[in-house]
């Protein structure tokens, strides 16, 4: 499933409608005074969570959020009509950036909250309320607030389970294929992934979502290649699964495994508190005392940075080879460790 994971908007409230000037006009009161109204408030801008929504491609084709004006005010004191707030929904997680300072305005992550991301203008004043003693016939009113004006940016942040993570072409989204409905597209280049995949696993009586992002190299969390946009990806997954490629013929797997965990410590320390599991993928196209091998100092690498995977398995995403005992680790992990074998 491919999803779009950012929007720009321009966002503007309503404005506050104008108050009236009116005076009272009443058979044998010749000299009524002032009875215009105060303007309506212009409509609110507010974000809703919808839990049904998981992309933000209905905003594919939108460029403006507009709200509509209050009305003016009118005679008899009567107050111009208030406009509705325009509600726009959005997938949980989706996270509003005010576009120009890059400053987050909300987390949309609370379903029951209403976010108020431009605050329509206050109607303006008629002239009734001009009056004073010195002042009886006051003609003046007051034009209503501007509403609020703002461009944000959204940001959808998968809320998968598990993040892979590995080099280019180290197998992420053959993987991705071979354990869920996704259709990643795959290629025997780097970057072929340019955009999250996400795909259900369904194992046990559970299932988990598994989110495909681009390959991370060295320099990722400072912007190189495309890791920085990504890693943002997987900062919400509970579980990271470290993909290394034995075929990698520029870094050998315990230096795949020493940049991409300095690479997520660097971006973002607590992503080494997830829990990690690290697969040795291409496992078929390696022979079992090799695999024995590149295991045992996969464990010495492991020890001497001090991280502690849940799991260190070999596997083939290509064959299918031990993929299910990997996703049946992950599930009875989640669960609780109360899964069947
Ligand atoms: N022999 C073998 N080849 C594999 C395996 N998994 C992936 N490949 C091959 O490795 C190449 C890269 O696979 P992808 O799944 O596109 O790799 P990726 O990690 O998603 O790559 P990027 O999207 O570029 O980061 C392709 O030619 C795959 O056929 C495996 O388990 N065994
Ligand atoms: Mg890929």
């Amino acid at each position: 499933m491919n999803f779009i994971d950012e929007a720009l908007l321009e966002v503007r409230a309503g404005n506050g409608g104008a108050g009236s000037t009116s005076f009272r006009r009443e058979k044998f009161i010749p000299r009524g005074g002032p009875d215009g109204g105060d303007g309506g408030k212009g409509g609110d801008i507010i974000f809703r969570v919808d839990p049904n929504l998981n992309t933000l491609v209905h905003f594919r084709n939108q460029k403006y959020l507009i709200a509509k004006n209050g009305k003016t005010g009118s005679g008899k004191k009567k107050t111009g009509q208030d406009a509705d707030d325009l509600v726009v929904l959005v997938p949980k997680g989706t996270i509003i950036f005010d576009a120009l300072s890059e400053k987050i305005v909300y987390d949309c992550c609370d379903e029951d909250v209403d976010y108020l991301v431009a605050k329509g203008g206050e109607g303006g004043a008629g002239n009734c309320r001009f009056k004073s003693s010195t002042n009886q016939a006051p003609r003046r009113h007051t034009p209503g607030w501007p509403g609020d004006e703002i461009s944000i940016r959204l940001e959808l942040r998968s809320l998968a389970d598990v993040g892979l993570v590995g080099f280019p072409n180290a197998g992420k989204s053959t993987f991705l294929k071979s354990v869920s409905a996704a259709q990643p597209k795959i290629g025997d280049y780097p970057f072929t992934t340019l955009r999250p995949n996400l795909g259900t696993v369904q194992i046990y009586d559970t299932s988990f979502i598994i989110a495909d992002i681009p390959g991370l190299i060295e320099g990722a969390s400072e912007g190189i290649g495309l890791g920085l946009d990504f890693l943002k990806h997987i900062s919400r997954t509970g579980h990271l699964l470290i993909l290394l490629d034995p075929q990698n013929t520029e870094s050998l797997i315990e230096q795949q495994l020493t940049i991409l965990l300095n690479e997520l410590r660097t971006y973002d320390p607590s992503l080494l508190e997830k829990t990690i599991w690290i697969a040795l993928n291409k496992k078929d196209t390696l022979a079992e005392d090799a695999i024995l091998e590149l295991q045992s100092t996969l464990k010495k690498t492991l020890a001497s940075l001090d991280i502690h995977p849940k799991g260190v398995i070999a596997i083939s995403g290509f064959t299918g080879d031990q993929t299910s005992e990997l996703l049946g680790m992950i599930a009875r992990e989640m669960m609780g460790g109360e899964g069947e074998d």
